[in-house]
């Protein structure tokens, strides 16, 4: 495959800067654009990463000094037309961009829930920012291919199984391939899916290539590339409002906290390692969309219950002389329990992706680190405050 040219819009974030480091280890040429908020949001929340985060200048200083290799930075907003057109001009200048990867977006639930301001925002922000990257497109790289992330959240968790993206419909006597029904939990998710249906439409009147990588729960911080040195260490969110269920229960167990199960602990979900995330982008990347073509693709590579995981992270926890305690706590959001949940995921895995399972060593691994980093944890930020009610 030759060296593409690829923006990452997100590339400072916890999925973005694992890829970008990936994308540039394969020899393309990476330009990361990031407004950096997560760092203005942190300090609204009092909230931190577990591992400490050089800036996105060193660290893609540390990345040349290790490797050789050059990631160039921009630092704006993808709701600032003008700075959004300016890095559309740069990526463009000589040579054509390949690939646009778009991260950049608020993606908890839990803030887009805090208030009417903090749904606003989120919905503001994701909605707006992907309309300007599409406007974008079609005026400086009409050949570009969106790679975008949306969420398995936006499906939500119907008595049918979740096919990609769309599904065949005979309705009185006559068929049609449609959209998946969405069925979204939180603002932010919706902000998924109103995205997810502009794409589609860009595609269909202007010609866009686009592919909407319907990502499950990312778990894990490190990769090849992060293991390297210090200076590109990844965020590790642990938080109520931006950590994940399976991250989380692994910072709990660390610092003997009890492990936070919401409700009944059925919520069934798919998850899947930040190695196969950098992965599946690079897949999406090297295997365009045609033009006009909207593509789905559904990105996780395990499905689990919220129970489960806190038992699996509490056994592996005991095998480090940790004592964890599994606690069912009032579910401060409004979701459904023992449904049914059957996603298919076939598509990544049709283009190559060989999924890195969850393994009790892939948790003890988080959890030595989470154990490194136990004294930068805010407890008072671990218990769920924003409800949905
Ligand atoms: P993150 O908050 O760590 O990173 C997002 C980055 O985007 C941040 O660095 C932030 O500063 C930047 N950003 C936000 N809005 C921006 C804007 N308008 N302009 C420029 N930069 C902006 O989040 P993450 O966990 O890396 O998630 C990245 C993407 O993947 C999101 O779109 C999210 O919805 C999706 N996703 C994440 C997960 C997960 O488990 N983390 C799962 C499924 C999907
Ligand atoms: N949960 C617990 N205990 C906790 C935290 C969460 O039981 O301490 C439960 C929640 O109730 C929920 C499930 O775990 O049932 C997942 O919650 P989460 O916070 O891990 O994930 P979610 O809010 O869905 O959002 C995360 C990312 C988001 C991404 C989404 C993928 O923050 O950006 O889009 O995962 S998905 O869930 O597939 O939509």
């Amino acid at each position: 495959m030759s060296n593409l040219n690829i923006v990452v819009a997100g590339g400072a974030g916890f999925c973005g800067w694992p890829t970008a480091l990936h994308l540039s280890a394969q020899g393309h040429r990476v330009t990361i654009v990031d407004s950096l908020v997560r760092e203005r949001i942190d300090e609204e929340l009092g909230s931190n990463s577990v591992t400490p985060i050089a800036s996105l200048e060193e660290r893609v200083e540390a990345w040349k000094e290790l490797t050789g290799r050059t990631i160039e930075t921009r630092i704006g907003d993808l709701n600032d037309w003008d700075f959004l057109t300016g890095v559309f001009r740069e990526a463009t200048d000589g040579q054509q961009l390949d690939a646009f990867v778009h991260f950049a977006e608020q993606r908890s639930a839990p803030y887009s829930m805090i208030d009417r301001e903090h749904a606003i925002y989120s919905q503001r922000n994701n909605v707006e920012g992907t309309l300007n990257v599409l406007y974008a497109m079609k005026e400086f790289a009409p050949d570009a291919h969106l790679v975008k992330l949306g969420t398995m959240g936006e499906y939500g968790q119907p008595n049918i199984d979740i096919e990609e993206g769309w599904i065949e419909i005979e309705h009185k006597g006559r068929t049609d391939r449609l959209p998946f029904p969405k069925q979204p939990g939180s603002f932010y998710h919706l902000s998924k899916v109103h995205d997810s249906d502009n794409i589609m439409f860009a595609c269909r009147i202007w010609g866009i290539r686009a592919t909407d990588l319907n990502q499950g729960i990312v778990y894990g911080l490190d990769t090849e590339q992060t293991r390297l040195d210090d200076r590109l260490a990844n965020r590790f969110d642990y938080d109520a409002v931006f950590g994940t269920a399976l991250n989380r229960f692994i910072i709990q167990a660390a610092i003997g906290h009890d492990i936070t199960v919401y409700g009944q602990g059925s919520q069934t979900r798919g998850y899947l390692n930040i190695e196969d995330t950098v992965r599946c982008i690079e897949i999406a990347c090297n295997n365009p969309a045609d033009r006009g073509e909207f593509r789905v693709f559904n990105q996780f590579t395990e499905q689990f219950s919220v129970q489960e995981l806190a038992d699996r992270v509490a056994a592996v926890a005991r095998t480090m002389d940790l004592d964890p305690s599994v606690e069912n706590i009032e579910n401060p959001r409004i979701e459904k329990y023992d449904h049914y949940y059957n996603a298919v995921n076939t598509r990544l895995i049709d283009l190559g992706l060989e999924p890195h399972l969850l393994t009790d060593e892939v948790i003890a691994d988080a959890l030595r680190t989470a154990q490194r980093y136990s004294d930068r944890v805010k407890r008072d930020l671990v218990l769920p405050k924003v409800t949905w009610k």
